[in-house]
């Protein structure tokens, strides 16, 4: 059985855009990228005092299943060289679980879909990008008309340095 997955890549620590690209060919070798969002610049969102992000979206298919995909995903972060930092604080790569096929969960470990993505332009400007029109499975709403709720003004395709 084969899922489809949609994950959010952020990095505010570093090379940024080396990460970003780092981490996406991390995850190639273990499940099939089927599509990638640009890369946006993103101001820090809960916590103010830090760099500016670089984040992306990508859509993956996998046959993991959410707790193991988390798993992994935990591994490689690590593996990339991220040490744990405070909520919201600065990373040098994070890579979130937003949309499991249209699976809902709610456990101590993983939450899906991700229960802020709804209020981050920094999440919703690249997702939308890839796919409009796909449904969040509690709020049901296209990822479109989420985007209508937040402020992406700050938000700015990123064309590399
Ligand atoms: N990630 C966070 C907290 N704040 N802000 C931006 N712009 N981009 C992020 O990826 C980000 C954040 C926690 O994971
Ligand atoms: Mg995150
Ligand atoms: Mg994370």
């Amino acid at each position: 059985m084969e899922y489809i997955v949609y994950l959010a890549l952020g990095s505010n620590m570093g090379n940024r855009l080396a990460n970003l690209k780092n981490a996406v060919s991390q995850l190639a070798q273990q499940m099939k990228v089927k599509k990638q969002s640009p890369v946006y610049e993103t101001p820090p969102w809960g916590f103010a005092d830090q760099d500016a992000f670089l984040n992306k979206v990508v859509k993956v298919e996998t046959h993991l299943k959410p707790e193991a995909l988390l798993g992994h995903l935990k591994r490689l972060e690590a593996s990339m060289g991220r040490v744990p930092s405070f909520e919201n604080g600065p990373r040098l790569i994070d890579i979130d679980i937003l949309f499991f096929d249209d699976v809902v969960m709610d456990t101590p470990t993983l939450v899906i879909p991700h229960p802020r993505l709804h209020q981050r332009a920094f999440v919703l400007v690249p997702l939308a990008h890839l796919a409009p029109d796909l449904l969040h499975p509690v709020l049901q709403k296209p990822v479109s008309k989420l985007l209508d709720d937040v402020d992406r003004s700050e938000i700015t395709l990123f064309k590399g340095k």
